[in-house]
């Protein structure tokens, strides 16, 4: 039988790459993401290697994630492999100068969402068994706080907490789960968390050769491939350009 793999975000950046990577090797697909035209697009472009199903779907609204979930006809409705992609950062202010109401989409989507989709395709998964894989998508930011990064950081240190501890609860049914935490990667990110500011994108990828989602992609179609009978725990990866800095000391 085909697999079935369901990636969230998938109009753009890695969740993107990871269509189309998952689409060269056959399997089916279901896409998801907010742009329609977007989804409709990139269903034309991949029609031609692997079936496609696409769902309009913002991963913050438990109804209509539940109802999408609900209405996969087959062959899609067997999904194999989650991939939880979808996702952003607002905003580089200091806590104390931020919009609550960014944080709030932050949470509602980093940490809402991923756990809705999760809540609604884990029957599924379980029935699957052995070889089944969630793959979130965390970040650096969830083990290395840095300034501006506040509830994005937070956010994506519940991702990997959430990943580990639902390896305990799925100990048995065979379905294996991964965070895979990027670092520095070039894709709409910066975009979006600027507010589209190009020259903020520029400034942060020129000359640091930084993952591209294409990196990503190779990955997660590697986690989702694995022996059955391994799974990763958690993944961290970075450009080599990429490390950490000392600690700030402010002195009186
Ligand atoms: P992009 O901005 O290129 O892609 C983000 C994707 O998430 C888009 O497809 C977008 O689709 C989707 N998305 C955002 N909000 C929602 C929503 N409410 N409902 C459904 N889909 C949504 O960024 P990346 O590819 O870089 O980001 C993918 C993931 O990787 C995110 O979780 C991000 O936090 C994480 N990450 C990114 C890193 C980076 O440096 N780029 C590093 C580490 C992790 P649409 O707008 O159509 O809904
Ligand atoms: C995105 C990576 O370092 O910009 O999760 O927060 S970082």
């Amino acid at each position: 039988m085909t697999n079935t793999v369901f990636i969230t975000g998938a109009t753009s950046g890695f969740g993107l790459a990871c269509a189309r990577r998952f689409a060269r090797e056959g399997w089916n697909l279901v896409l998801s993401g907010r742009r329609s035209e977007r989804l409709a697009a990139i269903e034309a472009e991949l029609q031609p290697q692997a079936a496609v199903h696409c769902v309009t779907l913002d991963v913050r609204d438990r109804d209509a994630v539940q109802a999408a979930v609900a209405a996969l006809p087959a062959p899609f409705n067997t999904v194999h492999t989650l991939v939880n992609n979808a996702g952003l950062a607002l905003g580089t202010a200091p806590a104390q100068d931020c919009d609550l109401e960014q944080w709030q989409r932050m949470i509602d989507t980093n940490i809402t969402g991923l756990t809705t989709v999760t809540h609604s395709l884990l029957p599924g998964l379980v029935k699957r068994g052995s070889g089944a894989s969630i793959i979130n998508i965390g970040s650096v930011a969830g083990r290395w706080p840095y300034p501006g990064g506040n509830v994005y950081c937070a956010t994506k240190a519940f991702v990997e907490q959430f990943s580990l501890a639902l390896r305990c609860d799925l100990q048995g049914t065979g379905v294996r789960v991964t965070c895979l935490a990027p670092g520095l990667s070039e894709s709409e990110f910066t975009l979006v968390r600027t507010g589209g500011d190009q020259a903020a994108h520029d400034r942060l990828y020129a000359g640091a050769d930084p993952i591209q989602p294409d990196d990503i992609a190779d990955t997660v179609y590697w986690l989702a491939t694995l022996p059955a009978h391994l799974n990763v725990n958690a993944l961290e990866l970075m450009a080599v350009s990429q490390s950490w800095s000392p600690f700030a000391i402010s002195r009186k």
